[in-house]
């Protein structure tokens, strides 16, 4: 298991449950609405067809809330419909078979109603623990003795650390009984609880509003750092169409950069050509870095058709402060009011928020002039114009207006080659292209995937200097989009 995973609130299905005026579908909708985190389908008498059938529907209404789906038993069903993951019983499938059959990005979760159950399970690489039962339920027939608070404690007190949930008759008031009680406890598993709820989304909002007392829900970053390996797979399944203006220097690398993560580049400066473009367009990326005065009009063209249809308008305005005519234009750029997002560095962004902000040529010199100067000139500047702002340089800063995180990742080879910046601004169109529901994480998760690469490409031993380092770069690009889930791993991203 990679992407961090809330175990908080779990609903476990069950069909016969669901009260006469509900139906099992609307029912676990409305759990969801209500806050559930995970969600298991639990089926005993289904055959695999109708399973299949079922799993499909409930996939789809999970995927709609960014909840992980995990199937009971049945690993042939999760194996099916790409689930994401399986909860065994001690009868089930060995934990060690599943594992080898599912691989290590599937969650596995493993019941135990022993000391013993849990240390095997542990030691056989379960990603979580079913702790249970607590207590007896008319759910399931038990054929184990309960635990009740004292033996989960005594229970939690002889294992390591790991993710569980707890299971059996756990309610509103004895679930919070038993989180006063116990530390350890990652969160609460509940069948009849909620399936057979009259009303099933407040029946979670309580639940859930009582499990944060305890249980602190995922951090920003582990929830942006997950929104990035989502987004990351997206841009992949999705291949939306990259329309580039972008400067003479940079273009080749643009466009291999944009195929690498499975993005689609056209680079075409012609002003016949953009509003056909537009149209089946993802993302517009305009750069000034060789600005003339007919890509300059091809420019303004594209971002007013492609902010026409929605579409994001990513805005690179290289060497801002350079010469007088790009002053100008910046200026006129940010005010016509079609950017989505200004993306620059350092020296760019901070002459824009007129901060500081050294360049030469194209350049930055100098520095940030500290943090809270760097914070303050992207959270200035988005407010001011209404749109998302990154400063990308040693640390990068990303600001929605409202909130500003900074991403520690990326190697000093970056700055050693040219053209990294703009690269930068090509991920983050192919991938608010495809994310358009968070244009703040989208962003985010571009300037990951780049950094991250950069360490991943710095770190390889056939790497040797810029040269080496600019090919590595777009191989690693690639390689991450086909395992997004390291991101997990090497992202450092912290709200400032
Ligand atoms: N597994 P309710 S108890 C599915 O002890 C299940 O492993 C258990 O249902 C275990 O929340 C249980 O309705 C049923 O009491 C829990
Ligand atoms: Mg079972």
């Amino acid at each position: 298991m990679v992407v961090p995973v809330d175990y908080s609130l779990y609903l476990v299905t069950d069909s016969s449950l669901v009260p006469e005026n509900a139906t099992f579908l609307g029912q676990i909708e409305k759990a969801l609405e209500g806050g559930v985190t995970l969600v298991q389908l639990r089926e005993k008498d289904l055959d695999t067809g109708p399973f299949i059938d079922l799993a499909y529907k409930v996939q789809a209404l999970t995927r709609q809330f960014n909840v992980p789906l995990i199937i009971n038993d049945r690993i042939d069903v999760a194996l099916a419909v790409n689930a994401d993951g399986v909860h065994i019983g001690q009868d089930d499938m060995p934990m060690r078979r599943a594992r080898q059959i599912l691989g290590h990005d599937k969650i596995i979760g493993v019941s135990c109603n022993t000391i013993a159950e849990a240390q095997q399970a542990i030691a056989d690489g379960a990603d979580y623990l079913g702790i249970g039962a607590v207590w007896d339920t008319s759910t399931k027939k038990l054929k184990k003795k309960t635990l009740g608070i004292q033996g989960v404690k005594d229970l939690l007190a002889a294992i390591p650390p790991i993710p569980n949930v707890v299971i059996g008759g756990i309610k509103l008031n004895n679930g919070k009984e038993l989180l006063e009680n116990t530390q350890g406890v990652h969160g609460l598993s509940i069948v009849s609880g909620i399936m057979a709820a009259p009303d099933a989304k407040q029946a979670c909002q309580d639940l859930l509003s009582m499990i944060r007392h305890y249980v602190p829900g995922p951090s920003k970053e582990q929830d942006i750092v997950k929104y990035a390996i989502k987004a990351t797979a997206r841009v992949k399944s999705g291949s939306p169409l990259v329309h580039h203006m972008t400067n003479t220097v940079v273009i080749n690398d643009n466009a291999n950069a944009t195929l690498a993560v499975g993005a689609s580049p056209i680079m075409s400066t012609n002003t016949e050509e953009v509003d056909d473009i537009a149209a089946i367009n993802g993302a517009m990326v305009v750069n000034m870095g060789t600005l003339s005065q007919s890509m300059s009009e091809a420019m303004s063209t594209a971002m007013e058709s492609n902010t026409k249809l929605g579409n994001p308008v990513i805005f690179d305005p290289v060497g801002a402060a350079a010469t007088e005519y790009r002053r100008v234009m910046t200026q006129k750029y940010l005010d016509v009011g079609h950017l989505t997002v200004l993306k620059g560095n350092t020296g760019e962004i901070l002459y824009i928020a007129q901060r500081g902000g050294q360049s030469r040529g194209v350049d930055t010199v100098g520095g940030t002039g500290g943090e809270a100067n760097a914070a303050a000139a992207v959270k200035e500047t988005a407010q001011k114009y209404g749109i998302i702002v990154a400063m990308t340089g040693e640390i990068d800063y990303v600001s929605d207006g409202e909130r500003v995180f900074a991403i520690d990742n990326g190697d000093a080879l970056l700055a050693s080659i040219t053209g990294s910046g703009c690269m930068v601004s090509s991920i983050v169109g192919c991938f608010t292209a495809v994310n358009r529901e968070n244009y703040l994480y989208a962003t985010i998760a571009g300037i990951l995937i780049v950094t991250v690469a950069s360490e991943k490409a710095a770190s390889r031993p056939d790497v040797h200097g810029p040269g080496t380092f600019r090919s590595a770069l777009i191989d690693e690009l690639y390689n991450i989009t086909n395992e997004p889930s390291i991101l997990a791993t090497y992202a450092k991203v912290r709200e400032v």
